[in-house]
């Protein structure tokens, strides 16, 4: 029997899903190489100035736009800036503020578990980059009236379209580093965002200035992160 293209559920259009089905050898074949690629992702502090096309970057957020989200509501805002003297405004905004935090914010614990990532209150990455993609989420969405209609599991939506950027970022050839200064709302502020939008994580994307030395981390063991109940 031909199935249908597509149906009314409940009065809404659906339609059929296409998709390959793959054996349980192509499975493993697939899924091991996916994670060979990841696994081989780093967060990258040192960046070249090397052009990185602007449809590139397209490409790349929307990837990221492709992420499940609370009702499809799409919680999400991503500015792409390659313009010098925002990067410059950012930079020297997100330095106040990681001063603060590095000088008086940040306990000696914390400061003591980020001391194999060597990192400091300067973040030259931000004006180097070509670009700096800053996600934000949008807590809510303004109704034809004005009214405040808020989204649903807005921090779960954007932090997955946040992995797929990261992951799309890297599958790319390309690197970046989660940034996140805190507080974050100087970049709302340089970037004459609108109230329900708040920045979530702020990307420098490019190639890396090579050679670069990454800290020689370890990922938890399968044991460790993974629990199979069958
Ligand atoms: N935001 C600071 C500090 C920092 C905090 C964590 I947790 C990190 O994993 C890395 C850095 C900075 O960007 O330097």
């Amino acid at each position: 029997m031909e199935s249908k293209k597509s149906l009314i559920i409940k009065g809404h259009k659906h339609i059929a899903f296409e998709t390959e089905v793959f054996s349980e050898e192509e499975l493993l074949k697939k899924s091991d190489r996916f994670y060979h690629l990841l696994n081989s992702r780093r967060s990258i502090r040192e960046f070249s100035d090397k052009n990185v096309p602007k449809e590139v970057i397209e490409n790349l957020i929307k990837t990221a736009a492709t992420a499940p989200s609370g009702a499809h509501k799409q919680p999400w805002v991503f500015c792409a800036i390659s313009s010098a003297e925002l990067k410059t405004q950012i930079r020297e905004a997100a330095e106040a503020e990681e001063k603060k935090s590095y000088e008086s914010r940040m306990s000696d614990r914390w400061k003591k578990d980020l001391e194999p990532m060597a990192t400091d209150m300067y973040k030259p990455f931000l004006e180097i980059a070509p670009w700096l993609i800053i996600v934000f989420k949008k807590a809510y969405e303004l109704g034809e009236n004005g009214e405040k209609n808020n989204n649903y599991y807005v921090n779960e939506s954007v932090g997955i379209a946040a992995g797929m950027l990261i992951s799309a970022i890297h599958n790319a050839g390309l690197v970046t580093l989660t940034h996140t200064p805190s507080p974050m709302n100087f970049l709302a502020k340089i970037l004459n965002r609108p109230a329900n939008e708040r920045a979530f994580l702020l990307l420098p994307v490019g190639y890396p200035e090579l050679p670069t030395y990454v800290p020689d981390l370890k990922r938890k063991e399968l044991d460790e992160i993974a629990v199979f109940y069958e």
